[in-house]
């Protein structure tokens, strides 16, 4: 999986992509990550990138010519003969799902634009971006955090990139359920003893046990995922208790 991201803030996304589970992807060319500096396009002399905006109204725009050398350099650094992806990191996207985290892991490179101030002239969007998306109802400063967090849910399932390649399916919001409760040494930590079933070595039961207990978790804290589960008669009488 190759990123590159479009961006004022380049070393925000080097550092938040250098550790962990993240930087060993990196390493091992899993991962490869390329940022372009906006700011590198402007042609204005003193590397503005943004103006006022058309029409009034509070803050700066992002103008499109620096946005739009910015992505040819990345095309033109690719080659690539495959149509593009080009994300746009916006409130005003689609909300990021683990269902679109796994559509993005299908693609070989992936293009993210990151916006600042109030956002980028429309007519450079129009022109290069493919998919706006959005990581929630709240509105951050930029698009960076969200790149990377995207960027984070989609090399999680690239392969290779865990070290246990079981773990990326089993999670939450595999079949819509979330993870069950989970246990370590020492057995018994303030006079709370791991559920007994765990210690059994009957991994049928153990698998039972768990998946009731998703089950119970899921109805407890996300109740509106429910109704995309796939749930037994059995399981939805304990989904309602
Ligand atoms: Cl993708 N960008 C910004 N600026 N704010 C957000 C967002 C994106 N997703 C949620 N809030």
């Amino acid at each position: 999986m190759n990123y590159h991201v479009l961006t004022l803030f380049p070393e925000m996304i080097e550092q938040g992509l250098n550790t962990s589970i993240l930087g060993r992807a990196r390493e091992k060319n899993l991962i490869t990550l390329q940022t372009t500096n906006i700011r590198d396009f402007s042609t204005n002399k003193h590397l503005k990138v943004d103006d006022y905006p058309y029409g009034g109204g509070a803050g700066m725009v992002m103008q499109a010519e620096p946005v739009y050398k910015a992505y040819e350099h990345v095309k033109e650094q690719m080659g690539s003969e495959k149509p593009l992806r080009v994300i746009y990191l916006t409130p005003q996207g689609k909300v990021f799902t683990q269902e679109l985290a796994e559509e993005f892991a299908k693609e070989e490179n992936l293009v993210f634009l990151c916006g600042h101030y109030e956002g980028i002239d429309e007519r450079v969007l129009d022109r290069i971006v493919t998919d706006h998306v959005s990581i929630g109802d709240y509105v951050l400063t930029g698009g960076e955090l969200p790149s990377m967090v995207m960027m984070d849910a989609i090399s999680r399932l690239v392969p290779g990139v865990l070290n246990n390649d079981v773990s990326a399916e089993i999670e939450s919001f595999h079949d819509n359920l979330l993870e069950y409760p989970q246990y370590t040494r020492p057995e018994e930590f303030m006079g709370e003893k791991v559920p007994e079933v765990l210690l059994s070595g009957h991994h049928g039961n153990i698998d039972k046990w768990r998946r009731e207990q998703s089950v119970i978790r899921t109805a407890q804290r996300r109740p509106d995922l429910l109704k995309g589960a796939n749930l037994t008669d059995k399981e939805k009488r304990i989904a309602r208790e």
